[in-house]
């Protein structure tokens, strides 16, 4: 069996970041171990959130593990709330980091034009640090402008989008760059990539449904690494990461569609099984 490591915050009610990796990678059949950036109480969009930060961790947890000779297929990086957790887990990449260990970074911390609440203005930059050393990664639009200095636009072309993945290649990310969440279609969503080996770009349009969850980026990256370490090219594991994300919408759009936290993906957690087959 695969293992991976997971490194990003816990945040105890809310649906997102380790309560979303954990639950989906491990249903998919891949050993997931974690390691906890900080707990919170809630995600960052709830007001009065507690936080315990566990940065002073990261290096003992990973001294132990490496004594132990315990080893990563894929290292897999959600949100990180400073610069001085994305230099830790730049050590961590050197020392757990061998020479087919999928490094695989999504710089969660943006979206719709703007930095989530707590991020200072530079951070993006310290992501962008991260990303040069990542294999693959998957900003959203907001996240890609404000680690390229391309403006974030609401409506575009395929040539702005190519743009934007030829300015994320030049970050120096090793395999490929995708951007989640764009098309040049109406009233559809989609995810668009720019392989930086061979230098071809690709991507699929998706449905859009009418409804915007939070933690939905981290359900997405999520079933990518999973299917990834279940042997699907990257373009296959980014449809059914797709399919596994409309559905979980989906679900939470018939269930509960004010949700205010994470959507359903429990409930179509089979579905994305039986799409591994
Ligand atoms: O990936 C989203 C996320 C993860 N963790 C925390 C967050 C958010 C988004 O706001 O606040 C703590």
């Amino acid at each position: 069996m695969k293992r991976i490591v997971t490194i990003q915050d816990i945040s105890c009610v809310g649906k997102c970041s380790l309560t979303v990796a954990l639950p989906i990678i491990s249903a998919m059949g891949v050993e997931t171990a974690i390691l906890p950036t900080a707990v919170l109480s809630t995600h960052t969009m709830f007001s009065g959130f507690t936080v315990k930060d566990l940065q002073d961790q990261i290096e003992p947890i990973s001294a132990h593990w490496k004594k132990e000779g315990i080893d990563f297929d894929a290292i897999y990086t959600g949100y990180l709330a400073s610069a001085e957790q994305i230099d830790l887990v730049k050590d961590f990449f050197d020392t757990f980091g061998e020479k087919d260990t999928l490094l695989f970074v999504d710089p969660a911390m943006a979206d719709n034009g703007k930095l989530y609440v707590g991020f200072p203005d530079d951070f993006p930059k310290a992501m962008a640090s991260l990303c040069a050393k990542a294999d693959i990664i998957v900003p959203n639009l907001t996240e890609a402008c404000l680690m390229t200095g391309v403006e974030y636009k609401t409506e575009y072309d395929v040539e702005y989008i190519r743009e934007v993945l030829r300015k994320l290649a030049a970050l120096g990310t090793k395999k490929a760059v995708v951007l989640t969440g764009v098309t040049a279609e109406q009233n559809k969503t989609g995810v668009s990539g720019l392989n930086v080996e061979t230098g071809e770009f690709f991507g699929f349009s998706h449905e859009k449904l009418d409804r915007n969850y939070h933690g939905t980026g981290d359900v997405f990256s999520s079933a990518t690494v999973g299917a990834l370490e279940r042997g699907k090219s990257l373009e296959e594991a980014l449809r059914i990461a797709a399919r596994f994300t409309v559905a979980s919408i989906r679900e939470t759009m018939e269930n509960d569609p004010d949700k205010t936290y994470g959507v359903d993906f429990e409930a179509v957690i089979p579905g994305l099984i039986a799409d591994l087959k």
